[in-house]
């Protein structure tokens, strides 16, 4: 197994961008329950985003959503951040809340309502050019719930006419992030179900136009490992939304369901360069905190990215070679299991705390006294929440 000192400068490269929603209420269809200290601003979002990075310096960036995260002065906005430490990331839009979509954004067929769809995109491509941001990140709510209600193929064919139009003014050093998910809030067929059809389209598009895979969803027991070697290897791998599920799209902390998948997602992340140094692939959360507090919930999604990367970037890949090579069946199958079975978290909380880090982010967290102060302070005005 390599030593600790021989992964740690791919460690050190390791930054995982948070959502700015993860720092409002959410909850289900059921019930979302208010808590103290919730952010009423994107303000406010960014400064408890800019905490994680503080405690972990694992997040460097926070991703916006439009409109949640709608403000007159984006160059401000950048400047907050700035001010803060952290840098404003991957902008999402959303098609998904108004009236006017219920029947699709850029596959409906009235051309009126897929323009509206389009210019959405174009506003959020004018926030990128003021926030810096590169990915323009694009998930799509559009499908239909009864066999026979929609064409399909006339569908297809309207998004790729439509996201045709987004990227042609997308920046020369934009992207353009396709994600895919396999059901839900359409229940028979989704436009963008899965990554062959993310892949599809983002293809007849062109180089900047990649494909997101969001961890939450896919149908249980789907080889998403397999997922992230083959987009690695076709080159179209723009970006990860991290959680984790047991169910269906849960939004959990990542590594919290499953963390041997987390682990093997790693590998194959690795295996396809994806840390390598200039990497293009974006690691980020895509997560809801509905019974746990927030910033301690995405502290610990940082950290068990961390972990599983470390004991990823531990796997002995010269012996695994070896082994696959002579078809040593079990042998592989044990050199694989030492590196995820390895216990990195001493060796890490070592290795932060050389570098001016809190050697258990969580534990700084909890004495650092900022829940207290914002459950004080943030009295009065509206805490943020999607809905
Ligand atoms: C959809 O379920 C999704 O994963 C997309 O990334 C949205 O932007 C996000 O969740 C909203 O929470
Ligand atoms: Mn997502």
């Amino acid at each position: 197994m390599p030593a600790f000192d021989a992964i740690a400068s791919t460690l050190e490269r390791l930054a995982i961008e948070v959502p700015s929603w993860a720092y409002g209420n959410s909850g289900t269809r059921f019930k979302v329950f208010g808590t103290p200290g919730t952010p009423r601003t994107i303000q406010e979002k960014i400064d408890d985003a800019a905490m994680v990075h503080r405690l972990t310096g694992l997040a460097p960036t926070v991703a916006l959503h439009i409109p949640w995260d709608l403000v007159d002065d984006y160059d401000a906005l950048r400047a907050h951040a700035t001010d803060r430490g952290v840098a404003l990331g991957t902008v999402n839009s959303n098609t998904f809340q108004d009236d006017d979509y219920k029947f699709g954004a850029l596959t409906h067929v009235d051309p009126k309502i897929r323009q509206k769809a389009i210019d959405h995109h174009f506003e959020c491509i004018d926030v990128m050019g003021a926030t810096g941001s590169r990915d323009l990140k694009i998930w799509l709510a559009e499908g239909s719930n009864y066999p026979g209600q929609a064409d399909l193929r006339g569908r297809q064919d309207r998004l790729a006419e439509s996201l045709s139009s987004i990227y042609e003014r997308i920046g020369a050093d934009q992207r353009l992030v396709l994600e895919y998910k396999f059901f839900e809030p359409a229940f028979y067929h989704t436009d963008v179900p899965d990554w062959g059809t993310s892949f599809a389209q983002v293809s007849a598009l062109g180089e900047r136009a990649m494909v997101c895979l969001d961890t939450g969803h896919h149908a249980p027991g789907t080889n998403i490992e397999f997922i992230v070697m083959q987009l690695l290897r076709l080159g179209r791998l723009g970006s990860f939304d991290f959680n984790s599920r047991f169910y269906a799209d849960d939004d959990l902390i990542v590594g919290a369901a499953d963390p041997y998948q987390l682990f093997r997602i790693l590998v194959e992340v690795i295996r396809g360069g994806g840390l390598d140094e200039g990497s293009d692939v974006a690691l980020m959360l895509d997560q809801c905190h509905n019974v746990e507090d927030k910033i301690p919930g995405q502290i610990r999604s940082v950290l068990n990215v961390q972990e599983m990367t470390a004991r990823a970037l531990l796997l002995d890949r010269e012996a695994l070679a070896v082994a696959q090579a002579e078809s040593d069946v079990l042998g592989a199958n044990e050199i694989f299991m030492d590196a995820f079975q390895t216990d990195v978290r001493p060796t890490l909380a070592a290795w932060r705390e050389e570098r001016g880090l809190p050697a258990n982010p969580m534990r700084a967290y909890a004495e650092s006294g900022y829940q207290q102060q914002i459950d004080e302070a943030r009295v009065g005005g509206t805490p943020l929440s999607w809905t």
